[in-house]
């Protein structure tokens, strides 16, 4: 009779206990439509939480850097020719200028070619990749390139409009040591490119009137030292590593013990945001304690991603926003 006593006393206090932990793991997720800062807050808790970035995500990130520069760069073009053509004269990028277009088929033949046959490196790190590599990128072929640019007064619209749209970032700088093999001559002659066109007057003004599409977050702050940016030896400090825009697919999960709440274990969800990924959303409504919905202030000036003849605000106002 006893021990059934001792017993069941054990198995209450079993619960209790069991209960009581339950009790002090909270679940927060982080919605928002996309580009409203959910990773970024994401991001910053964990920093401040003691979690740096790691390698893998200064490395993730100075690609997605990367493509973004030379994509805004591209957009900016297409845009500036686009308002121009709108009546807005400031946007004016004489595209008519030989050096101006010799940059500009430059930029878009080393882009296209560079996806194709420069970094597609089918393994990391043989030796037949990396001769076949410099024989193909020596400077004799680079100059052949550079001589054989076609003008664009024929086709000078075709080209900025035949640009791809979305390049997937991972096949033009994919993460391997074989970076060390890349052909940085040509990517710093490209980032010299991508600096001159960056300083053109019709450039800044089309980028002043990014409300009027959609456009990453913070290319100012890159491209403004986008040499750097593509140099070898670059390293992601944690800024450059916050202002990154990447969007989310699937989620992020951290977790961290918060002594000053009396020992609260939280886990952190951040979702993809996109309307691609809301679907995904339902997911993880199952046990969770707290939503915090992310609306990004600037939206109100912003073109959606998803739709550029939406506003990105109205996107985060709608009362149901399952699509
Ligand atoms: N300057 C500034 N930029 C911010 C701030 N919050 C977010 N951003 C920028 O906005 C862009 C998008 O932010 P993300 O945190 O990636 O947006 P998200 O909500 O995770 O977007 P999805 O993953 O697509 O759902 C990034 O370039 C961020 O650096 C902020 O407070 N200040
Ligand atoms: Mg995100």
């Amino acid at each position: 009779m006893g021990s059934a006593v001792l017993g069941q006393q054990n198995i209450d206090n079993y619960l209790q206990e069991d209960r009581q932990s339950k009790e002090k793991v909270k679940h927060l997720l982080l919605l928002g439509t996309g580009s409203a800062g959910k990773s970024t807050l994401f991001n910053q808790l964990k920093y401040v939480r003691g979690k740096p970035f790691s390698i893998q995500e200064c490395i993730t990130s100075l690609q997605i850097i990367r493509t973004n520069c030379v994509q805004t760069i591209f957009t900016l073009l297409k845009k500036a020719e686009e308002l121009y053509e709108g009546g807005n004269k400031n946007c004016f990028v004489d595209l008519g200028n030989e050096e101006i277009r010799k940059m500009i088929t430059e930029l878009h033949r080393w882009w296209k070619k560079t996806g194709k046959e420069i970094f597609d490196v089918p393994e990391v790190g043989s030796n037949d990749t990396s001769s076949n590599y410099n024989s193909k990128n020596n400077n004799n072929n680079r100059a052949t390139r550079l001589d054989s640019v076609p003008s664009l007064n024929e086709e000078k619209v075709e080209k900025i409009n035949s640009i791809p749209k979305k390049l997937e970032f991972a096949e033009i700088f994919p993460v391997s040591p074989e970076t060390k093999s890349y052909d940085w001559e040509t990517i710093a002659l490209m980032s010299n490119i991508m600096t001159k066109l960056w300083s053109l007057q019709g450039i800044r003004q089309c980028f002043n009137e990014r409300h009027q599409f959609s456009l990453p977050d913070n290319m100012d702050f890159y491209l403004n030292k986008v040499k750097d940016i593509m140099s070898c030896d670059y390293v992601c400090t944690p800024e450059d590593c916050l202002k990154a825009s990447c969007r989310t697919t699937g989620f992020n999960e951290f977790h961290y013990v918060d002594e000053n709440m009396k020992g609260y274990k939280f886990y952190v969800y951040d979702l993809g945001g996109q309307r691609s990924e809301r679907r995904k959303w339902i997911e993880h409504f199952c046990n969770v304690d707290a939503l915090i919905f992310v609306a990004a202030l600037n939206h109100y000036a912003t073109r959606l991603f998803e739709d550029e003849k939406k506003n990105a605000m109205h996107e985060s106002l709608k009362k149901k926003i399952d699509k």
